[in-house]
C-alpha cells in the first residue's frame, strides 16, 4: 500500500458514510481501490483540456493549453478542430452506447412478440397503445400483437434509418423541431450517425469546429430523442411503466443473515430475469437450507435504478460504491452486464472472495467468469449465479461488516405519473405543473443527473446543489447515480419538503410529492425530454423548449455517455452545466461556440462550474432569465410579496 494513502482523508473522497467505512476498511484489508489510484495518478494537464490529438500516426500532436493559437498539429490542424473532434468522438461514443443498449431492448420486445422468449411478457399494454398512437401507428380495432409488430418495425428505424428523420421527431415540439431543420441537424438513424461522426473526425475530413458541431449536436439528438428514447419506452411496455414506490438505499441494505446478490450494469434484461430466479421456490429452498434468511438481490448504478423504479429493489449505491460494497465481505456474487464496469471490480471481488460474474458477451473481463444470458432462456444464466451465491454464502469468510446506514424515498416519476400526480387520473394533465411555475410557486425546473468521479468528493456537489435548489423554488428532476446520491441523503422522501422554498413546499405538500423527483436510469433521461416537451405543448410557457424556465447539470460527470446527454440537452434547447473538469481548451473559438454561441441561434448552452452552490447560482439566473423573457418575473415577485406579508401577519398576530 502506497504510504500517499494514509495521507489523505477518508472524509475529503466521499461523503457517503457507509463507502467512507469501507474505504477505512479496505485499507486495513490492505486492497487498494479507485479512490487511491485517483489520489495517485495525475490527470493529463493537456488531455484534461483536451489539447492533444491522435488521429493519426504522424502525430500525436500536442497543443499548448495556455497560448492554443501558438501551433497547430503536423497535418495543420488547429486547436478548434481538435479539441472539437476530441469531443465529438465522446460524444459518437455516448451515443453508441445508450443506443446499443436501445437496440438490445428493442430485440427483446421483438422476441418476446414473436414468442421466441417466454419467461417475459409485456406488462403495460397502455403504454405500448400511447407509443404507437404518437408515432401514427393505427391502433383502432387492431390486435396488440400486430400494433407491436407495426411499432417494433417503426422504431427499429430509429437505429437503422439511412435517411429521412426518425420516428420519435414527431414528438419534439414543433417549433424546436423547426429550428434543428433550419440548421440541417435532425437525426436519421444513430448507426449513420455515429457513423458519419466517426468519419469526419478522422484526419483529414471536417475541419471547421462550426461544421462539426452540428454533427455532434445530430448525433447526440439521435441518442436523446432516439435510442435513448426507444429504451425507456420499450423497457416500460415490456416491464411496466415506474409509478412511485418507497425504497430503501446505501449499503444498509445488504443483510448478514441472507444470500446477497449484486446486479450492476445498465440493461434491465439480467435484473428481471434475477427477480425471477431470486424468487424461485427450489432456489429460496436451497438458501435456507445453506442456512441463510432468504435470497437478497440487491441492485446498483443503473440497472438498479431501473429495479428500484419498477419494482422497489433495494439499491446498494451509485458508481462509487461499487468497489467499496465488495469490501463488506457480505456479497455473495455480484454480476454485471454492459456499461460503468470498473476492471478492477474482479480483483477486489477475489479479495473477499466474492464470485464475480460477467454475463454479456459485450463486455467480457480478463480472468473473471463469463456465464453469457442468452435472451431467449436468460433465467439460465441467473439461475446458475444464485447457486454461486448460494455456495459462497455457506463458505462466507468472518470478517463481514455492513454499513447500518440506509435512506428512505419515494421513486418512480415517470412523466406519465407526473401528469396524473399533478392532474389527477381524470384530467390528467401538465397544465398545473405549467400554472404553478406562471405564478411563481415554482421557480424553475432542473435536471441534475449523471455519475459520481473519484476526482470530485464523492456525492457532495450533487447534495449541496440539490439543496439549494429546492431550496429557491426549484423542482428538480433526478436520473442516474446522482438520483442515489439524493436518495441516501434522504432528500428524495415527502419530508425533503420542508428544506424547499415556500413556494415549491405549498406545492409538494398539496400534491404529497417531494421537491426531488427520481425518474430513473441515465436512459430515461429522455423522460426530462418528454416532460419538457410536454410542458411547452400544454402552454403558457413559450413555444420550443429553450423557452422554459429551466436548466441542467451534471455536477460529478465521468463518463462519455454523459457529454452525449449533455449534448443532446443543449441541442434541445437547454442551458447545461458540468462540474469539476470539462474536455475544453480554454480561450478557444470552439469554447465560446458552445458556451455562448449556440444560445444565440435558439438552443441551449454549456457551462461549467466546481463549486455546487456557483452552479445552483448560473441555474437560477438562467431561470429568472427565462421568466422574464416569457413575461411571468412579476408574478413571481408577488408570490414573495405574499409570503412576506403572510410572515408580517403572524409576527404582529
Ligand atoms: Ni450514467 Fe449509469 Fe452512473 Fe454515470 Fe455510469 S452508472 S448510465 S454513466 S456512472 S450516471
Ligand atoms: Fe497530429 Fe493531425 Fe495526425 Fe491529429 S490528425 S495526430 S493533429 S497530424
Amino acid at each position: 500500500m502506497a504510504k500517499l494513502q494514509e495521507l489523505i482523508n477518508v472524509s475529503d473522497l466521499t461523503t457517503c458514510e457507509a463507502t467512507a467505512q469501507m474505504i477505512t476498511k479496505a485499507r486495513k484489508d490492505g486492497v487498494e481501490l479507485f479512490f487511491d489510484r485517483a489520489s495517485n495518478m495525475k490527470a493529463c494537464p493537456i488531455g484534461a483540456e483536451s489539447a492533444c490529438c491522435k488521429h493519426c500516426s504522424m502525430g500525436p500532436c500536442r497543443m499548448n493549453v495556455n497560448s492554443p493559437y501558438d501551433r497547430v498539429g503536423i497535418c495543420g490542424a488547429t486547436i478548434d478542430t481538435i479539441v472539437a473532434r476530441n469531443f465529438g468522438r465522446m460524444v459518437a461514443a455516448g451515443t453508441a452506447a445508450h443506443t446499443d443498449h436501445g437496440m438490445g431492448m428493442l430485440e427483446l420486445f421483438r422476441d418476446v412478440i414473436n414468442g421466441k422468449n417466454t419467461d417475459f411478457k409485456i406488462q403495460d399494454p397502455m403504454k405500448l397503445l400511447e407509443v404507437a398512437k404518437a408515432l401514427d401507428i393505427v391502433t383502432e380495432g387492431r390486435e396488440l400483437k400486430e400494433i407491436a409488430l407495426d411499432l417494433y418495425a417503426e422504431l427499429e428505424k430509429t437505429y437503422t434509418q439511412v435517411d429521412g428523420e426518425i420516428p420519435m421527431m414527431k414528438r419534439v415540439p414543433p417549433k424546436t423541431l423547426e429550428s434543428w431543420r433550419k440548421e440541417g441537424i435532425v437525426p436519421r438513424g444513430a448507426m449513420r450517425e455515429i457513423m458519419e461522426m466517426m468519419h469526419r473526425t478522422a484526419i483529414g475530413v471536417d475541419q471547421d469546429y462550426e461544421n462539426l458541431t452540428k454533427q455532434i449536436s445530430r448525433t447526440a439528438l439521435a441518442d436523446g430523442w432516439g435510442g435513448s428514447m426507444v429504451s425507456t419506452d420499450i423497457t416500460d411496455i415490456l416491464f411496466g411503466t415506474p409509478s412511485p414506490v418507497e425504497v430503501e438505499v446505501g449499503m444498509g441494505v445488504l443483510k448478514e443473515d441472507k444470500v446477497n446478490i449484486i446486479v450492476h450494469g445498465h440493461e434491465p434484461i439480467l435484473l428481471e430475469a434475477m427477480i425471477i430466479s431470486a424468487a424461485d421456490p427450489e432456489l429460496k429452498k436451497m438458501a435456507i437450507e445453506a442456512g441463510a434468511k432468504g435470497i437478497n438481490l440487491i441492485g446498483m448504478c443503473c440497472s438498479g435504478l431501473d429495479a428500484l423504479s419498477r419494482h422497489g429493489l433495494p439499491h446498494a449505491g451509485n458508481f462509487s460504491s461499487t468497489e467499496a460494497v465488495l469490501v463488506t465481505g457480505a456479497v455473495d456474487a455480484m454480476c454485471v452486464d454492459v456499461q460503468c464496469i470498473k476492471q478492477d471490480l474482479k480483483r477486489v471481488a477475489e479479495c473477499y472472495d466474492t464470485p464475480f460474474i460477467t454475463t454479456n458477451y459485450r463486455a467480457k473481463i480478463e480472468g473473471a467468469l463469463h456465464i453469457q444470458l442468452d435472451e431467449h432462456d436468460p433465467l439460465k444464466c441467473t439461475e446458475e449465479i444464485v447457486i454461486k451465491a448460494i455456495t459462497r454464502f455457506k463458505t462466507r469468510g468472518k470478517t463481514i461488516e455492513i454499513p447500518r446506514k440506509t435512506g428512505l424515498g419515494v421513486h418512480g416519476f415517470s412523466y406519465e405519473y407526473i401528469n396524473y400526480m399533478l392532474g389527477g387520473s381524470f384530467r390528467g394533465s401538465y397544465k398545473p405543473l405549467n400554472e404553478n411555475i406562471i405564478n411563481g410557486r415554482i421557480r424553475g425546473v432542473a435536471g441534475v443527473v449523471g455519475c459520481t468521479n473519484p476526482r470530485s468528493k464523492q456525492d457532495f456537489s450533487h447534495v449541496e446543489l440539490v439543496k439549494e435548489l429546492i431550496r429557491n423554488d426549484v423542482l428538480v428532476l433526478q436520473t442516474g447515480c446522482s438520483q442515489l446520491a439524493l436518495a441516501k441523503a434522504g432528500l428524495t422522501g415527502p419530508g425533503a419538503a420542508a428544506m424547499a422554498g415556500p413556494g415549491l413546499a405549498e406545492v409538494c405538500e398539496t400534491v404529497g410529492m417531494p421537491p426531488v423527483l427520481g425518474l430513473g436510469s441515465c436512459v430515461d433521461n429522455s423522460r426530462i425530454l418528454i416532460a419538457a416537451s410536454k410542458m411547452v405543448r400544454t402552454g403558457g410557457l413559450g413555444e420550443t423548449i429553450a423557452d422554459l424556465p429551466a436548466a441542467g447539470c451534471a455536477p460529478e460527470w465521468m463518463s462519455e455517455k454523459a457529454i452525449a446527454i449533455g449534448q443532446y440537452f443543449v441541442a434541445s434547447g437547454v442551458y447545461t452545466i458540468f462540474g469539476h473538469t470539462f474536455p475544453m481548451t480554454k480561450g478557444t473559438k470552439f469554447e465560446k461556440h458552445l458556451f455562448e454561441e449556440l444560445e444565440t441561434k435558439g438552443f441551449g448552452k454549456w457551462g461549467f462550474a466546481d463549486d455546487p452552490l456557483e452552479m445552483a447560482r448560473l441555474m437560477i439566473a438562467h431561470i429568472d432569465k427565462k421568466r422574464q423573457a416569457l413575461g411571468i418575473d412579476k408574478a413571481r415577485e408577488r408570490v414573495l410579496m405574499d409570503m412576506a406579508d403572510r410572515r408580517i401577519l403572524d409576527a404582529t398576530a
